[in-house]
């Protein structure tokens, strides 16, 4: 959870408009590859440390970094940490021994980064927190945090759960029984869209967490996870998922054992892209909380006053919404990802 008092700036309406790419994207450091620093010319060198290419969503939010960098020209070094918290410490290190500009990451979990963050500070290169935040202390180890509130978005979902209790009993025994796919243990989103939810449901005491476990964001982990609670728990009512890929991967295993996904068992995901949305119109998944990925040209209207040395607000919070199923047959042909 966001440690600081959140000052909220005003809701921040992000650009859409995903273009193809210009750097690689796959791991390497994208870009042009500058020598590091601006190299005498006004150019900003960003360094970016992504959590990886774990999800529909993340895809969407590399996409949009890559292409508003090449479109801000900012020269973009890049890294994939596959989910891993050393591989995004060592590109930080990296970017630090390049001189880059200005250093821009999506913390794969909340702690473990004020080591690496104050080697950053002491070499005067500033940090913008992109996507998840941190779980620390000493907020002068970055300039900014740009992102969703994974809070309210839980509770988005929650709320959609109490308001719609009636028809999510779907065996009518009176009780409503859930079982939740977490996101990566011990990241942000996973962490507050679980706090959330259960602050939201705790109106109506008809509705219990039953099981609750990490499917770690991927399509694969939520479909394991699922197959696992079909088999442990009875007369699951409810698929509360931390994001859309884990709810396709329920979907994939709710069918493989004869059950009708959206009918038989609700579904509840958060994110909103393409695959979801599709789900969604198509009756198999029931509600969806948006989490915009389309970060990129906010995050570089950031860097430039960052590294400019202007002001810059503590917190940039995306707007977002939600989607029921005739919302999702309605925007679905206009979704940019
Ligand atoms: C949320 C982001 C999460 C998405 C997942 O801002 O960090 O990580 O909800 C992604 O799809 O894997």
């Amino acid at each position: 959870m966001f440690k600081k008092l959140m000052t909220v700036a005003a809701g921040v309406v992000l650009a859409g408009g995903l273009a193809a790419c210009g750097s690689d994207g796959d791991g390497g450091s994208g870009g042009s590859g500058g020598a590091g620093g601006s190299g005498g010319s006004d150019e900003i060198t960003m360094g970016f440390a992504q959590v990886g290419a774990e999800s529909g969503w993340r895809t969407a939010n590399t996409k949009s970094i890559q292409a508003s960098a090449e479109e801000a020209g900012i020269d973009l070094k890049f890294s994939d940490a596959q989910q891993k918290q050393e591989n995004q410490i060592k590109a930080i290190r990296s970017y630090i021994q390049q001189k880059v500009d200005v250093i821009a990451f999506s913390p794969v979990v909340e702690t473990g980064w004020d080591t690496v963050l104050a080697e950053a500070k002491r070499a005067k290169i500033p940090v913008i927190l992109t996507d998840r935040s941190v779980d620390s202390d000493d907020t002068s180890l970055y300039k900014t945090f740009l992102g969703s509130d994974f809070v309210l978005e839980g509770e988005k979902a929650g709320q959609w759960l109490v308001d719609n209790a009636k028809t999510s009993d779907t065996n009518g025994d009176g009780a409503i029984k859930v079982v939740e796919l977490q996101g990566t243990t011990g990241a942000a989103p996973a962490i507050d869209r679980k706090t959330g939810f259960e602050d939201k449901i705790a109106a109506d005491d008809t509705i219990e967490i039953a099981a609750s476990q990490t499917g770690d964001f991927t399509r694969d982990g939520g479909k394991k996870v699922m197959e696992s609670f079909l088999k442990s728990q009875q007369d699951i009512d409810v698929v509360y998922a931390h994001n859309d890929d884990m709810g396709l991967g329920a979907i994939e295993a709710i069918e493989a054992a004869g059950k009708k996904p959206g009918v038989d068992i609700k579904i509840i995901t958060v994110d909103a892209v393409k695959d979801g949305m599709t789900a969604l119109s198509e009756g198999k998944i029931n509600f969806i909380v948006e989490c915009n990925p389309l970060l990129g040209p906010q995050l570089m209207e950031l860097a430039k006053k960052v590294v400019a040395g202007e002001e810059v607000p503590e917190r940039v919070v995306t707007e977002e919404t939600v989607f029921d199923q005739e919302q999702a047959k309605a925007v679905l042909a206009d979704r940019q990802y």
